[in-house]
């Protein structure tokens, strides 16, 4: 069966499954494994039969692979290890977003957000949290199991995603491959060459990574913004470069004509985008499900992992309907476990196992090496003169390159701020070079895992992006926008989108990914990533996962 075919049967499972009775979902393999089904049966929502539940499943013995979360890192696990014929199960804590509800919207309204936008919140937590010093942005929600999370340590906040597909259900798009200087400078264990020549480009090939035409971004009324931002670095003496993306570039061009329905230039992004994203739901997930020998459970929460009496790994599983009532508490038995439950799922669990003595093998590197990617960000005010463009697409395509700067290198994304209104401000989100590493810690009277990262590491980062935007203001005679990060703040530094690290590759693990005194488990996902890549991270996430897959199927005896 063609790549392509699988990949609809798999989309069209996605698609049905989302109505099917219990929170799971897959093709059954006698129907994915026939050889050409006629054209109705691939049309056939009825393709996406719902699977048994999980307690049921549980039922059955040892199962040969489970994968937790299903964001970048574990997405690719799953559909690598189906092809080499392994079934799999794959857990995730939040839900299938592919159905609209009963207001036809699959995701919360940007403007007027409701319990989809965030993950068990009773108010809106967005990163620009005011608007002229004004409370306006954020607003009171129901708790429900919606699409972002806004994880508070007392250091630091970080954005996650919650739902099939991970952080690329609500992530900017921007699919960046890093500068390979800087990749051999944080992974000089990882072969660049076979990462540049193979890696790199199959990630970017089965995301759809795309770019942007030129010609039409000059002509585009919704990236004013980005130009504008882009002729001021330029007169300052700074370099801009396009930014790749997984949103299709043309259904962008489209919604400017409003030849289709408007999503980046409807103000979607954070609480989800309707149209245009190819998030992993439409690419790695969808074939994985194609393959017929992977199964989705939704709303599963692992909650402990220990090693099995009777080998392999035991997982506590904690089954939630959409508002948090726990529905079942299930014990699953698995030979080989995949952890892509992203860099602070990965991290808590295994930390968690570590002190508690489930998993007496893990070392002391588990939980060490977190880092935020540098990430802050900052807003200028232009002069009236300059207007950024009341129709702003969400949708990232152009950033500010100072990354070969001698001591405080930064890749300052162009971003926008989709007020609807004219605003006249150019919003940058930094990547810096911060060495400052945290660690998670496991607290045994509460039972809960933290992560150390005190603000005061951040002040690097705020400087860099700082000094580099000095030299823009001082060039256009322009000032910072204070208002819009709370507290006065020109940069913000207290939450980041890009989480990295906690379970390192080659510390916390071998080279490939396997855990260190625990055969048979696995980490997948940016947890293995120094916390620090210089550019939007989930391309590297998918790319390494690819590489470190290749190895671990054809050595470790998976296969069926
Ligand atoms: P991730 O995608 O976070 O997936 C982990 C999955 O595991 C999630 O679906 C969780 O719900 C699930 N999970 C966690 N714990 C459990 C558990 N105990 N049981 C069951 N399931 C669990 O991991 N990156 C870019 O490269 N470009 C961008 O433009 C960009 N923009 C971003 C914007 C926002 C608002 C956010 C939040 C992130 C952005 N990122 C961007 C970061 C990117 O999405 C992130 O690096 C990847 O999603 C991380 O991939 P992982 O596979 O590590």
């Amino acid at each position: 069966m063609s790549l392509t075919r699988r990949r609809f049967l798999g989309h069209a499972a996605l698609q049905a499954a989302a109505a099917s009775s219990w929170s799971a979902f897959g093709l059954h393999a006698a129907v994915a494994s026939t050889a050409a089904p006629s054209r109705d049966q691939r049309l056939d929502p009825s393709l996406a039969q719902p699977a048994m539940p999980l307690g049921q499943l549980a039922q059955q013995g040892r199962l040969p692979a489970v994968v937790i979360g299903t964001g970048y890192g574990g997405a690719v696990a799953a559909l690598r290890l189906a092809q080499a014929g392994v079934p799999v199960v794959m857990l995730e804590m939040g839900r299938l977003w592919t159905q609209p509800a009963s207001d036809g919207r699959i995701f919360a309204k940007t403007t007027a957000a409701d319990g989809r936008a965030m993950w068990f919140k009773s108010r809106t937590e967005a990163p620009v949290s005011s608007f002229l010093g004004l409370d306006v942005i954020n607003r009171n929600i129901d708790r429900y199991a919606g699409v972002l999370d806004r994880v508070n340590y007392p250091g630091i906040s970080v954005y996650v995603g919650r739902g099939v597909g991970g952080g690329s259900l609500v992530n900017g798009s921007m699919a960046v491959t890093p500068k390979r200087s800087y990749f051999e400078e944080i992974l000089p264990q990882v072969g660049a060459d076979e990462m540049y020549q193979r890696w790199f480009p199959l990630a970017n090939s089965v995301l759809g990574v795309n770019h942007v035409d030129p010609t039409w971004f000059e002509s585009s009324a919704a990236y004013r913004f980005a130009r504008v931002a882009r002729d001021q670095a330029h007169q300052s003496g700074f370099k801009t470069m396009f930014v790749p993306t997984v949103y299709d570039v043309n259904h962008l061009a489209q919604e400017e004509k409003n030849l289709v329905p408007r999503s980046a230039l409807a103000q979607e992004v954070i609480y989800g985008n309707h149209h245009g994203k190819r998030s992993l739901d439409k690419t790695y997930l969808a074939d994985a499900v194609g393959t017929g020998r992977v199964t989705i459970y939704t709303l599963q929460q692992v909650r402990r992992i220990r090693v099995s009496p009777q080998g392999g790994y035991l997982l506590d599983v904690r089954e939630i309907d959409e508002l948090g009532h726990v529905q079942a508490d299930v014990q699953l038995r698995c030979g080989a476990l995949f952890m892509g439950a992203g860099s602070l799922g990965t991290s808590e669990l295994l930390v968690k196992a570590r002190d508690t003595g489930d998993l007496p093998g893990l070392n002391g590197e588990v939980g060490r090496g977190w880092g935020h990617n540098g990430n802050v960000m900052a807003a200028r005010a232009n002069h009236l003169w300059s207007p950024t463009g009341k129709l702003q697409s969400t949708m990232p395509l152009m950033g500010i390159d100072d990354w070969g700067h001698p001591t405080r290198p930064v890749f300052a994304e162009i971003t926008p701020l989709p007020t609807g209104f004219e605003n006249w401000v150019s919003m940058y989100l930094g990547v810096t070079k911060n060495p400052e590493r945290a660690t998670f810690r496991f607290d045994a009277a509460t039972g809960q895992v933290s992560l150390d990262w005190r603000r005061e590491q951040n002040a690097k980062s705020v400087q860099d992006l700082r000094a580099l935007l000095d030299v823009i203001n001082r060039r256009q005679g322009t000032v910072y926008r204070t208002d819009l990060f709370g507290g006065g703040k020109v940069v913000s530094d207290d939450f980041t989108y890009h989480p990295l690290g906690g379970c390192l590759l080659g510390r916390a693990t071998d080279g490939f990914g396997r855990v260190k005194g625990c055969p048979g488990l696995y980490v997948v996902d940016g947890s293995l990533v120094p916390g620090s890549v210089g550019v939007n991270p989930f391309v590297t996430i998918t790319a390494l996962a690819e590489r470190n897959l290749a190895r671990v199927i054809a050595e470790d005896g998976l296969a069926a």
